[in-house]
């Protein structure tokens, strides 16, 4: 279907995994050009719906969680608010961003699946899977650790190992191993659900490769070696128990896969934003569907969930998938774990009132149809040789010769000469090339378009020279501002999408009451003549190599989330250390004491005797987490009463730079009693 024929516009963006901060990777990937492609639709009249949410599921949430000692809604807590507050500074202008841990969101998941559980469309398996004999836990792959059979590393997960980048499967592992207890896992009997993708491979194939030819290459090629190799049921259930519950029979213990209940996300919030209305946006065949997302993410966007939606029926699909590559940062791959990224919530911070200098500056180097790199030079270099040099001279000698000349009224034009016409008939073919590469969401062209209106304009006042030809009459100066000026306002139009900070500020200069719709881009006069102009501002300033070099620096320190370690203590003699009688134990039992919500009463056997320490754990470890236990105690420490219990001895815990309290046990079972030393 033409653009014009669709009635709305439902723009959706990756959810971002609520277990860390945003990075420019994330920006440069999804957020900024989906941000640009639904303010140019709104600019240009279009009903838009831009859906944006919190990913709160999934396993490395709960590993990020068991590694803080805390809960995982308390991760998802911080950075879900974390995220949207980093979002609405940068201007990614949602319509809705929710979370995927809302009741709305259960509610329509569960609904979801309910639907296709109850019409066939699931298949049901009972499949062999690692399980956790002492935490009684099903394990995912990435809870399964083990020496690499590639490279031999010894703390390889169940599903890929980090220093080679080999994709594993647990039973490559040798010694597997639980990560959350050390113990040797079992192969347990477990049922799930799978969504047979088999059976719509010719239907997708229909859908994609034959009538949407036009998806960028980089998706259709994805989707087309994904459909050529074949596509197997996929499971939808996972037995963890942090998510979207399965609702149905034999459903105990498991939740929907993070994979299935995340698109389901885009529904969710939606419904949050329209609770009337929300099926005319996810029904109609006049809306117009549009994904924003990462290379990573294609086949779940162009594959997994249309057929989900095709099997729930009722829903329409996607017009247009526009994914890109990733982005690079001083030619490294952008790592959270090696805080090698620059943090969105950072940036926001340390460089106020640049939230521009980095969208142009990611806006120009997105990674369309391959991966590119961010460089802070290359960010100093676009901010001083093009938004300062370029676009802030144009408007700032504009507006300034308006002041000085005409009192900053806009004059009325005079007479045109040949070059004035020539100069003026390339603005509707460049309006025109901008609106077509924004459609088509090429948004590095279409930057560069709107910014030819800035060279244009710069080169035909330095052409024009107004401040030499005012020696010899104003006319011909009223004229060269006349249309200087208007320039000014169609800049105010054609870089909104990507630049709206400074095209308010822009607004603000030009004393413009409202933003122009898409429209007037074509029409000759934006200013009147006599329409008085605010006091200049410059639009932008120099970065300076200080500023540039304190940011590179800062690339290798530790991350955003890890605090300084703590001191090191002063020296101690092996006589001081011979004192302390460091045993093995194992919890027998654990009870939360009473009127507190920081102490656990365990009973322990510390190979010894059987005794009671009182623990100021309880933040961290729920009672049943601790029972069966192995723990390392200080034996010897000498009793104390706490809130009328005695207890003897101390639990040995590791103290995280964030303040959580971490339980340290040995890695496999040994007898209680044994002296650590
Ligand atoms: N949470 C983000 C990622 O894979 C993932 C996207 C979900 S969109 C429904 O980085
Ligand atoms: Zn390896």
């Amino acid at each position: 279907m033409k653009q014009q024929e669709f009635k709305r516009y439902l723009v959706t963006s990756a959810l971002p995994y609520a277990n860390g901060p945003i990075h420019i990777g994330h920006l440069a990937g999804v957020y900024i050009p989906a941000d640009i492609y639904v303010r140019y639709l709104r600019l240009a009249g279009r009903k838009v719906c831009f859906v944006g949410g919190s990913d709160e599921h999934g396993v490395p949430i709960t590993i990020r969680a068991r590694q803080q000692g805390v809960a995982p809604q308390d991760i998802v807590d911080k950075y879900h608010f974390q995220i949207k507050e980093s979002f609405q500074r940068l201007g990614i202008s949602f319509d809705v961003y929710s979370r995927t841990s809302s009741g709305i969101h259960h509610k329509t998941a569960s609904a979801f699946f309910k639907k296709l559980y109850d019409s066939g469309k699931l298949l049901e398996k009972e499949t062999e899977q690692f399980y956790d004999p002492q935490t009684r836990t099903f394990l995912a792959d990435r809870y399964i650790v083990g020496t690499c059979p590639r490279c031999s590393y010894s703390d390889a997960y169940g599903d890929q190992c980090e220093k080679c980048g080999s994709t594993l499967s647990p039973d490559e592992l040798i010694n597997p191993r639980s990560s959350i207890s050390g113990s040797i896992p079992e192969k347990r009997m477990t049922k799930h659900w799978y969504l047979p993708l088999d059976e719509y491979e010719s239907w997708l194939r229909k859908w994609i490769l034959e009538d949407h030819k036009e998806w960028k290459p980089n998706v259709y090629g994805q989707c087309k070696s994904w459909l050529d190799n074949g596509l197997q049921p996929r499971a939808v259930s996972r037995d963890l128990d942090w998510g979207v519950p399965v609702p149905v029979e034999g459903g105990q213990g498991k939740v929907l896969y993070v994979w299935f209940d995340a698109p389901i996300g885009y529904i969710s919030n939606t419904i949050e934003l329209f609770p009337d209305t929300w099926e005319t946006w996810w029904k109609d065949k006049d809306t117009k569907m549009v994904h924003f997302i990462g290379k990573d993410n294609i086949v779940f966007h162009c594959i997994v969930f249309p057929s989900m939606l095709k099997a729930h029926g009722g829903y329409i699909l996607p017009e247009n998938v526009p994914a890109n590559e990733f982005l690079n940062l001083e030619g490294e791959k952008i790592s959270t774990s090696r805080n090698w990224a620059v943090w969105l919530h950072e940036y926001l911070d340390e460089l106020p009132g640049k939230e521009d200098v980095l969208r142009y500056t990611l806006c120009s180097t997105m990674p369309e149809t391959k991966d590119n790199d961010f460089t802070w030079k290359d960010f100093q270099a676009r901010n001083n040789n093009e938004l300062v040099a370029i676009l802030g001279n144009f408007v700032n000698r504009a507006v300034v010769l308006t002041h000085k000349y005409f009192n900053g009224l806009v004059p009325a034009a005079g007479s045109l000469t040949d070059y004035d016409k020539e100069v003026m008939r390339s603005v509707p073919g460049m309006a025109s090339a901008l609106e077509d590469h924004l459609e088509h969401y090429r948004f590095r062209d279409a930057l560069k378009e709107a910014m030819n209106l800035a060279r244009l304009g710069n080169k035909y006042l330095a052409d024009t020279e107004p401040w030499k030809v005012a020696k010899t009459g104003m006319e011909r100066v009223a004229t060269i501002l006349n249309f200087s000026l208007q320039l000014c306002a169609r800049l105010t139009v054609a870089l909104d999408p990507f630049l709206p900070f400074t095209t308010a500020k822009l607004r603000n200069i030009l004393n413009m009451s409202r933003p122009l719709p898409w429209q007037d881009l074509a029409r000759k006069t934006l200013l009147p003549g006599g329409h008085r102009l605010n006091e200049p501002v410059l639009l932008f300033d120099k970065i300076d190599d200080t500023t540039i070099e304190t940011q590179v620096a800062k690339l290798k320190k530790p991350g955003p989330d890890k605090k300084d370690v703590a001191p090191a203590l002063a020296e101690c003699s092996f006589t001081d250390f011979e004192k302390m009688d460091i045993r093995v134990a194992t919890v027998l039992q654990a009870e939360r004491v009473p009127k507190t919500d920081k102490l656990l009463k365990l009973t322990i056997d510390t190979g010894l005797d059987q005794r009671v320490i009182v623990s100021g754990i309880a933040q961290y470890y729920a009672p049943e987490d601790m029972i069966g236990r192995q723990i390392c105690i200080l034996a010897n420490l000498a009793p104390r009463t706490i809130r009328g219990i005695v207890s003897q001895g101390m639990i040995l815990m590791a103290k995280e730079p964030e303040g959580f309290m971490r339980v340290i046990s040995p890695l496999e079972e040994i007898s209680n009693g044994a002296v650590v030393g």
